[in-house]
């Protein structure tokens, strides 16, 4: 681990005990690293608001395979979109659906127009979009 920064960080007790309970049955060892990752999501969060940064993330989506030209409307706007596109996993959950992990790397505002237009798709049943640092 990099460099640590002890500080104190005043709670009232029925907050941090709830904390820590929520903390426990999360599975954390200790409530410095649950405060941490608190931390970074909310980090993460601010930066994902922010239609300039450069961000990686995954946009889950599930479709119906039979729903005419869907596939290949999904795979046109991969294509179209190849430069902020890394990769793509894609399972067929059973006879009907697929499920397909598309990876982003580059600009928000780019990754989230994307995103939103393949979600916006006809025949798309599910997709979210997670941002990640
Ligand atoms: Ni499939």
């Amino acid at each position: 681990m990099d460099r640590i920064i002890r500080k104190g960080i005043a709670f009232e007790p029925e907050i941090l005990e709830k904390f820590d309970e929520q903390s426990t049955s999360k599975g954390y060892k200790n409530r410095s690293e649950a405060i941490r990752d608190l931390i970074r999501k909310s980090l993460i969060k601010e930066k994902s608001e922010d239609m300039e940064s450069e961000m990686i993330g995954t946009l889950t989506l599930v479709y119906n395979h039979h729903d005419h030209d869907i596939q290949h409307d999904l795979t046109h706007l991969q294509h179209d979109n190849h430069g902020i596109i890394i990769s793509t996993m894609h399972t067929h959950m059973n006879a009907d659906d697929c499920l397909e992990v598309v990876v982003f790397r580059g600009k928000v505002k780019d990754i989230k127009k994307t995103a939103d237009g393949m979600i916006a798709r006809k025949g798309v049943k599910f997709g979210k979009l997670v941002l990640a640092q």
